[in-house]
């Protein structure tokens, strides 16, 4: 009987890219899928609006929590209340640049965020998996290709957050025995990723520049260069994680590293926008106090222990990201992104942006 038992899931920053699309598969699978949602004076969980029913309807499986990682008792009450099987880390600050304007908020969200909630899962006895969402940024200006070896030289204060965050996790995990794993995810992205990430500024603004809506596009370091993936896949993989025999940290990455500068000859090219170059300025105000110049993962004990292996790249991310921003704007997108969707993803768990 106990083996038939829905699992519970509890997701901290359900509302974010990740959570939604996390949100999405767990709810695929079965699970009972909480979710920690920040107070605001106006709705923020639009990425979750298509998974929402009235709680009052007979055997709805989706329940969002107000709660905050600044906030310890809010996050006592939804573990001791909840009793999840699995806890996904995900809420955070997470913008680089933003952490350097706000350092103390971003320290107090991020790194002491996870100590709260770690806290909370070894007072209350459960046993609890966790998920803990650390990043590529944490290697900073180590060489690569990075990975679970390398050593972390963190250029941020988000960096350096994250940092705290995967230690104590480990630390929780060889001190407590909690089942407490990291998962080192590079740069993932999709149709719901946040305007103010380059990847999404800059398909955004494509499609309003086609739309006649914009004439330029202001951005920063067009030399920096990332290990851009796709969302869905990478949050699969949280789950794989803690499915595992033993917790253990992977990196999760594609391997490739392009730059901002190719990204947007790619975005507009594909758009048939033709060269980027009178579209695009630059705007010192973007430009970061530290940058992290490049990131490439190495993703081989992810593909040994977990079968794991990205099936979405570079050219097949822009693609995907402009046909959602087109669509999102009334504009027939030129289709190439919904066509690669189809047919690498005949079984996709998601709702197409
Ligand atoms: O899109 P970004 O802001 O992402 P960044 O800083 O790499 O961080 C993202 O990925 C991390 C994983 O590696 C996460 F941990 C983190 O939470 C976040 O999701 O910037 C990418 C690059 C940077 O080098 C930045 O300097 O793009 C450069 N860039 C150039 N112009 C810009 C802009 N970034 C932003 N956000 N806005 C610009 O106008």
């Amino acid at each position: 009987m106990e083996q038939n038992k829905k699992k519970k899931a509890l997701i901290t920053g359900i509302a974010g890219q990740d959570g939604s699309y996390l949100a999405e598969f767990l709810l695929s699978k079965g699970y009972e899928v909480h979710g920690i949602v920040r107070w605001d004076s106006i709705f923020t969980t639009q990425r979750i609006d298509h998974l929402y029913q009235d709680y009052h309807i007979k055997g709805v499986r989706l329940f969002t929590h107000y709660g905050d990682m600044t906030d310890t008792g809010s996050l006592e009450k939804w573990i001791n209340e909840i009793k999840p099987d699995e806890v996904y880390h995900l809420a955070a600050q997470s913008h680089v640049k933003v952490s350097f304007e706000m350092p103390e908020f971003t320290t107090n969200t991020d790194a002491l965020g996870t100590l709260r909630i770690l806290e909370a899962i070894k007072n209350s006895n459960l046993p609890i998996r966790f998920y803990m969402a650390a990043s590529s940024e944490q290697f900073g200006s180590s060489p690569p290709p990075q990975n679970e070896n390398t050593p972390f030289n963190p250029r941020s204060p988000y960096a350096c957050a994250k940092v705290f965050s995967y230690y104590i996790t480990r630390v929780y995990r060889e001190a407590y025995g909690i089942f407490a794993c990291n998962g080192i995810f590079y740069n993932h992205e999709s149709p719901r990723r946040g305007p103010t990430f380059v990847t999404k500024k800059i398909t955004r603004a494509v499609a309003r520049i086609k739309a006649g809506l914009d004439k330029k596009l202001y951005l920063g370091n067009l030399e920096a260069k990332r290990d851009w993936g796709f969302a869905p896949e990478y949050v699969e993989v949280m789950w794989k994680i803690l499915q595992q025999e033993k917790p253990d940290d992977f990196v999760i990455a594609t391997g490739e590293a392009h730059s901002v500068r190719e990204f947007l000859t790619e975005a507009f090219q594909y758009a048939g926008l033709g060269d980027w170059e009178p579209y695009v300025e630059i705007d010192p105000r973007y430009f970061r106090p530290a940058e992290v110049e490049v990131l490439i993962g190495d993703a081989t004990k992810a593909k040994e222990k977990l079968g794991w292996q990205p099936k979405i790249k570079f050219k097949d991310l822009v693609k995907i990201m402009v046909d959602a921003d087109f669509r999102a704007l009334g504009l027939t997108p030129p289709g190439e992104g919904d066509r690669i969707l189809r047919e690498k993803f005949p079984n996709r768990w998601w709702k197409v942006d």
